[in-house]
């Protein structure tokens, strides 16, 4: 049973590994907070009690003292694996929650697992509230970015709490209430989508710098540290120049040249293109990069390859002005990944019923998360000018920033295909804006092919109605 004497924590956070340690010891940080915490194996509460007595934690060894723990309405964040084990928790909380509490799942959650919990206990009077959280350990322990899905009346006790601990970006703290049920961890998937995109698009012009232009790593290193002065200025560009320069104390060698070509992942970049797929948003340039991965994971394919193909292209003669070119190839590249994953999410929160504020969702992405960029300003305020924008090409900035961009982004996948250098990300990504501003696109004969073997029927430009030819018959055309 609750004793309501020992009722002193505002927040509690279950599952105590890496993340919620860390998030634990940020809440107990500020102002405010008194924090609860509990883990299923006891050792770890105690290690944190032990390390950290300056967060003044209210330890609990037991999910009945860690309850009672908690004043009304009682918030427990959970920080456990994503899956089984949040069910799990989920259920052990619901059973000693009453009607108004709080249950948070800040774990990497599918957003339907989400939308599945939240109506489940709704049902029986608890607030269940999925919060995307970006950052990784160090985000999570100075100050995430936090995306909380969930009812507003749960918001009105956990808003407070998410901002007093969340990264600050201009002022402002990154936080904003997404939307209903599983709003937050479907943007904490787009996030993560985009996320892919941005690394493989980098990745790609460090490829070319170094194989086109032959630069060494470290001199690689200095032009991603002079792009990050301008537009580019993005944590990951900051930390792409730290990777290529960093040497291996083991060989001398550059670091990058030690590290095995094959990439690793934890789904985020499946779902958001599974995602996009069955909403039927087109998101070449993030489903490139997922790809782009699994490709790098083939070995044994690519070992078959390298066998096969006996000459490679060698790479072409370029001038003073390539760096350039690839600056401007990456920005144009990397603002269409970014309209992709923007539109994912305006058709999420269509199908899903969610009202989410798309600047506000560039704006809490300023701060503490991965893909933190002085360019989210720019999405933000496009969305704030023109909230209904068909795409973010349509904004003046993105429209001018494309078009300027064009003819380099136009010579460099050249050089590239020319070079044998594989550039999936830069091609997919001028392909979406050639098929966007292509005034008649190829699809009317698929439409027609489509209408021969299987009287799918077709649109006329110069007609309003749907129509069918008589394929096999006279060649005549009926309204369907
Ligand atoms: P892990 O994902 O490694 O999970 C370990 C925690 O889950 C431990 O506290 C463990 O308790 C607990 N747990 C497990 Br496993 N099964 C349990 C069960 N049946 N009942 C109760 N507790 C159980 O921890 P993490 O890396 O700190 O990540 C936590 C969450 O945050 C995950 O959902 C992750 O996807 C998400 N996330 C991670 C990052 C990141 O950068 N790592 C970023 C954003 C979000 P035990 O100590 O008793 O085994």
């Amino acid at each position: 049973m609750a004793n309501l004497q020992q009722a002193r924590a505002n927040v509690g956070v279950v599952g105590l590994a890496v993340m919620g340690s860390n998030l634990a010891r940020n809440l107990a940080s500020r102002e405010g907070n008194t924090v609860a915490i509990y883990n299923r194996s006891p050792e770890r509460t105690r290690k944190l009690v032990q390390e950290h007595p300056e967060a003044g934690f209210i330890a609990a060894e037991t999910i009945d003292d860690f309850v009672a723990s908690l004043t009304r309405p009682r918030t427990a964040i959970i920080m456990v694996q994503a899956g089984a084990a949040t069910d799990a928790v989920i259920e052990q909380l619901a059973e000693r929650f009453e009607p108004g509490d709080i249950i948070v799942d800040g774990g990497n959650a599918l957003f339907t697992d989400t939308i599945r919990r939240e109506k489940a206990l709704r049902e029986r009077g608890i607030n269940f509230v999925g919060v995307g959280i970006s950052g990784g350990e160090e985000g999570a322990l100075r100050g995430p970015s936090l995306m909380p899905g969930g009812s507003e009346e749960a918001y009105q006790t956990l808003g407070p709490i998410l901002a007093s601990i969340a990264a600050v970006a201009e002022g402002e703290p990154c936080v904003t209430h997404v939307g209903t049920d599983g709003a937050g961890h479907f943007v904490k998937m787009i996030h993560n989508g985009i996320e892919y995109a941005d690394m493989q698009l980098i990745a790609e012009a460090y490829d070319l710098l170094r194989k086109v232009r032959g630069l060494e790593p470290a001199a690689i290193a200095d032009v991603f540290a002079e792009w990050n002065t301008g537009d580019l200025e993005s944590y990951l560009i900051e930390i792409t120049a730290e990777v290529l320069r960093h040497t291996d104390a083991k060989t001398g060698k550059p670091f990058i040249d030690i590290v095995l070509d094959q990439a690793g992942s934890k789904g985020t970049g499946v779902w958001t293109v599974q995602t996009a797929l069955s909403l039927g948003v087109p998101v070449g340039g993030i489903a490139e990069a997922v790809f782009a991965r699994a490709v790098s994971n083939r070995a044994e394919q690519r070992a078959v390859a390298r066998q096969i193909v006996k000459s490679r292209p060698s790479p072409v003669e370029v001038g003073d002005g390539f760096e350039d070119d690839v600056r401007a190839a990456l920005y144009a590249s990397k603002v269409v990944a970014y309209a992709q994953g923007f539109d994912v999410i305006a058709a999420g929160a269509k199908e899903y019923g969610w009202n989410i504020n798309l600047g506000n969702i560039a704006k809490i992405w300023r701060g503490g998360c991965i893909i933190r960029a002085r360019f989210l300003n720019r999405i933000a305020d496009a969305y704030n000018t023109n909230p209904n924008l068909a795409t973010l090409l349509e904004d003046p900035y993105f429209a001018k920033a494309v078009t300027d961009g064009e003819a380099a982004w136009r010579r460099i996948i050249n050089v590239a295909v020319n070079s044998g250098v594989p550039v999936p990300g830069f091609s997919a990504a001028l392909a979406y804006y050639d098929s966007l501003a292509s005034e008649r696109l190829p699809a009317a004969l698929v439409q027609g092919q489509r209408d021969f073997f299987g009287a799918h029927t077709y649109k006329r430009v110069d007609a309003e109605g749907t129509f069918h030819t008589l394929w096999s018959g006279d060649r005549s055309e009926i309204q369907a």
